[in-house]
């Protein structure tokens, strides 16, 4: 376990290496092939709470809730809108900066108080809940890279705004090789006026999976929280998360993660009953679910209580640290963004821990429909953390992945120590996961078809995308290009023709759409029957090619040849 702090120096035993922090602020990381990951770590100035007006920091001084002007632009979590059309040229090029910068609106956030208010979102059952006396505290980790100031400090300043004081060790937050300006002095001086928050920054870009392990190697509370660089915490949120682990130490918990508007900044959120649970698709791809029944009734219908998930997002948790370091924190194979959130999810359930959200607990986060930063040129990064994972934990699983790029791996690098590791810890099968944790998992080996659907009249395919910006359009013919992609389709046993989340749904009208998967049968039930028709058994209408085999259409069934299709792998049903 992890020394704490001596004078001056803090050496911090690592499974990867020593970490250590000396006094003249530079810091060594060792991995296992005694590679040294230089980092330099700034010890701050403890002492003053306060934001000292006379500082050059003063451009970046929050609003002081003293004179707090609750109509002022996003308090309350309000939206701030903008016509960006009557800015002057310059504040134009602002605007368009900022969001060319950062993937949402750093002029709007620029115009928000780094502690504006929020509405307490919580339902009523979470605010008169009991959690024990005695909760351990935690330190904070948020990492990094080139993230705007007023977000990145909008972030700290919730935390310590709405956290009871003694429950918060230490935020620490770890930049991962940043260039931009205001995250070298001006937040060196910044933070040096705030208690408990300090500065780690990597001395080379190490990713964000890396840059939480640094976090966590310097970290000293009894648990760590991980958070994203553009947060807000609400009223309430660490108490019911701190509670589980002081239940069970293997216990790792999420806060529902709510929405910030990338442009508006509205704070939006849903109650405890709506509260979605994290899944997976087989291009390992995160996403969203309801609640499934059983889990609902286990706990009494209760909506507030925690909730068991198969998997989290990946950004919000907190862990208690010591377990953390039982389990492995994370594997320092994987670089930059992605894969380090299903390995922690497999790997917590696999090796006898539970993973949870926590409807009592919210947090905010910016969700951007593009990542805005830099990623390493000429390697595909999160195929290469997806093999990492799918080799040490998924077993014969890994192979529904593999399917989907032909089984080309490509350099996923050396996975021995994840696999020593797994072995340690004597854990469960992923079959195993799969059975007990995510049951209502779609498993492409127990389709009934797979594959192409080509129409027998033209030699057409069923062709579609099921990214979800492709939801709600129609599906359309192409012609067979034997490939799999848009054309590879699966029947699964409960009626659904479906690739990852999109189902063919067909509602009325003559077309067929894609739409998410529901699990609910009724539009989404089809069957491919004795005489090669595909039927959609709510309505008994069958599909069909158009005359000029461009189109996929419902017609009554008549058995012509435009209603005739092979789909290229059957299996017994
Ligand atoms: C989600 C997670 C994110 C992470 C990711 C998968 C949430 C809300 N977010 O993506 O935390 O689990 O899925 O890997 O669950 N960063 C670095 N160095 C880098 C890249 C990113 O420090 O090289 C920081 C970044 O500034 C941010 C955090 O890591 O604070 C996560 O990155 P993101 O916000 O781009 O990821 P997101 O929210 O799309
Ligand atoms: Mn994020």
């Amino acid at each position: 376990d992890v020394d704490k702090k001596h004078d001056g120096l803090i050496v911090v035993p690592h499974k990867d290496g020593d970490v250590l922090v000396k006094g003249d602020r530079q810091g060594i990381i060792m991995d296992k092939n005694n590679n040294a990951e230089k980092i330099d770590h700034k010890e701050v100035n403890r002492q003053n709470d306060a934001v000292n007006d006379n500082d050059n920091a003063l451009k970046f001084k929050p609003t002081q809730r003293a004179n707090f002007d609750p109509n002022a632009p996003g308090e309350d979590g309000k939206a701030v809108s903008i016509d960006k059309d009557k800015l002057s040229p310059e504040e134009r090029k602002k605007f368009d900066d900022g969001w060319q910068n950062n993937a949402f609106n750093q002029y709007a956030s620029d115009m928000i108080s780094m502690h504006r208010s929020l509405p307490d979102v919580r339902d009523a059952e979470c605010k008169t809940e009991k959690y024990k006396d005695n909760l351990p505290d935690t330190s904070v980790v948020i990492c990094f890279h080139n993230e705007a100031w007023t977000v990145l400090l909008r972030t700290v300043h919730s935390v310590l705004d709405r956290s009871p004081p003694h429950l918060i060790r230490e935020i620490i937050l770890v930049d991962d090789f940043s260039d931009m300006d205001h995250l070298k002095q001006p937040l060196e001086d910044y933070v040096a006026k705030l208690k408990k928050v300090k500065v780690v920054h990597a001395k080379e870009r190490i990713g964000l999976i890396r840059a939480r392990i640094l976090g966590y190697s310097v970290a000293v509370g009894d648990v760590v929280t991980f958070l994203d660089s553009h947060c807000e915490c609400t009223e309430g949120w660490l108490e019911p998360l701190l509670d589980r682990i002081a239940t069970n130490k293997s216990n790792v918990v999420c806060p529902v993660i709510d929405v910030i508007e990338d442009d508006s900044f509205k704070y939006q959120y849903g109650n405890a009953r709506s509260t979605s649970i994290g899944g997976f698709d087989w291009n390992l791809q995160f996403n969203w679910h309801a609640i499934p029944e059983y889990e609902r009734q286990r706990r009494n219908n209760k909506d507030h209580l925690p909730v068991r998930t198969p998997t989290m997002a990946g950004g919000l948790f907190s862990i208690s640290r010591q377990y953390f370091t039982e389990i492995g924190t994370y594997d320092p194979g994987m670089d930059i963004w992605g894969g380090e959130n299903l390995e922690l999810s497999f790997r917590v359930w696999m090796c006898g821990g539970v993973l949870e959200i926590i409807p009592c607990s919210h947090v905010g986060h910016i969700f951007r429909k593009r990542s805005p930063y830099k990623w390493r040129s000429g390697v595909n990064v999160v195929k290469k953390n997806s093999v990492r994972l799918a080799e040490v934990w998924m077993d014969d699983y890994k192979k529904y992945y593999y399917e989907r790029f032909n089984f080309d791996l490509g350099d996923y690098g050396d996975v021995a120590d994840r696999k020593k590791l797994r072995e340690n810890l004597k854990c469960n099968s992923f079959d195993w996961f799969v059975k007990n944790v995510y049951p209502d998992l779609f498993i492409p080996g127990e389709a009934i078809a797979s594959g192409e659907i080509r129409n027998k009249a033209k030699p057409m395919c069923v062709d579609s995308s099921v990214d979800s910006n492709n939801f709600h359009k129609p599906v359309n013919m192409w012609p067979c290009h034997n490939q799999g992609g848009n054309q590879f389709w699966m029947l699964s046993k409960s009626g659904e023709i479906r690739r990852d989340d999109g189902c063919l749904d067909f509602s009325g009208g003559e077309n067929v759409i894609i739409y998410p998967c529901h699990g609910q049968k009724g539009n989404q039930e089809w069957q491919y029957r004795e005489d090669n028709t595909v039927v959609h058994l709510n309505t008994n209408k069958c599909m069909e090619t158009s005359a000029d085999g461009q189109k996929l259409l419902m017609k009554p069934c008549t058995g012509v040849d435009k209603q005739i299709w092979k789909w290229k792998r059957k299996n017994s049903s």
